[in-house]
């Protein structure tokens, strides 16, 4: 089964959001696997980003992630990763259709909520920044023959 990490972003936690978005995984049929609030700091944050170190925006993303908590979250699905992409919407809020998170919720693009990893190799390596193993929950959900054919 596909996992990916998910985070709250400061701002969401902030405006008071993170039951909202939890809860559109929740009844969208996502497994929650994993959970914690926490600071970001910033040697995790760059690590995070890695991939965005030379674009204009790195610092103010850096800055902005370690600014206030973040809820981390692992979530399974078979294609966790899309599943988690299309709840979220795109990047920018303002042409994120609505009905996404992004696109009900938000409207500036560097303060758009949350955090999903963008393909299965992405979330492996997002998962061990932020959860070790024993963290990650293992069990079954009794409404599973209800979600999946
Ligand atoms: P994603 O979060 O939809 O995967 P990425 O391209 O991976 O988007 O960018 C990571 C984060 O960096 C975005 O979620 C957003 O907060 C921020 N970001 C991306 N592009 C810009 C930009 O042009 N200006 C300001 N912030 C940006
Ligand atoms: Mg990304």
């Amino acid at each position: 089964m596909e996992c990916t990490l998910v985070l709250v972003k400061p701002d969401g936690v902030q405006r008071g959001l993170i039951g909202e978005i939890i809860s559109r995984l929740e009844r969208r049929g996502l497994k929650l696997v994993g959970m914690k609030l926490m600071k970001v700091d910033d040697a995790l944050a760059r690590q995070h980003y890695g991939e965005h170190v030379d674009r204009p925006f790195f610092a103010g993303l850096v800055d902005f992630i370690t600014s206030s908590p973040v809820v981390a979250m692992a979530w399974e699905a078979e294609n966790a990763v899309e599943a988690v992409r299309s709840t979220m919407g795109q990047t920018n809020p303002t042409t994120s259709p609505p009905g996404t998170i992004r696109g009900d919720l938000a409207l500036d693009i560097g303060r758009n909520l949350v955090h999903g990893s963008d393909s299965p190799e992405s979330a492996q390596r997002e998962l061990a920044l932020f959860f070790t193993a024993a963290e990650l929950v293992d069990y079954t959900r009794a409404n599973d023959g209800w979600m999946k054919e």
